[in-house]
């Protein structure tokens, strides 16, 4: 009875999720046909709830909750961050990752922060560059206020950025 109910709870989610995850689509491939079907069953209930959680961890991310991801280059080269201005929450992670046209690094701008945020503390030093796709730099501000980063490489280009925390 009781593994009845939870093939009954844990289906209509698989279902629901199929049409957008990527993952729930790997993890039916990995169900081989041939097994017997009580097995199949149970391997397949299992790689759904692994599938569910992954799927609810980003969605999380993606929504927002507690972390932002900002990309150093846009995908035609662009040397722009992507987004160039954005919010977030007091304590938010704020992920800068390496996307095109690196090298690229990120510097608080001493005259662009709230008052009494020490710049030094938050950015890159300004020789440090990221070279490598999918490199990262992360980042959480706690003071509340707006904050203006750049590239230094790519600053006179027009690679400056903008963040508000709430
Ligand atoms: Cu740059």
């Amino acid at each position: 009875m009781a593994a009845v109910t939870s093939a009954a709870v844990a289906v209509p989610s698989f279902t629901g999720l199929k049409a957008s995850g990527s993952a729930t689509v790997r993890a039916s491939v990995k169900v081989p046909t041939s097994v017997a079907p009580k097995f199949g069953v149970k391997a397949s209930l299992k790689e759904v709830s692994v599938a569910v959680v992954a799927t609810a961890a980003s969605a999380m991310l993606a929504s927002n909750a507690m972390a932002i991801e900002v990309l150093l280059g846009a995908d035609d080269g662009s040397l722009v961050f992507v987004p160039s201005a954005f919010s977030v929450a007091s304590g938010e992670k704020i992920t800068f990752k390496n996307n095109a046209g690196f090298p690229h690094n990120v510097v608080f701008d001493e005259d662009g922060v709230p008052t009494g945020v020490n710049v030094a503390t938050i950015s890159m030093p300004e020789e440090d560059l990221l070279n490598a796709p999918g490199e990262t730099f992360t980042v959480t501000l706690n003071e509340k206020g707006e904050y203006i980063f750049y590239c230094s490489p790519h600053q006179g280009a027009g690679m400056v950025g903008k963040v508000t925390v709430n």
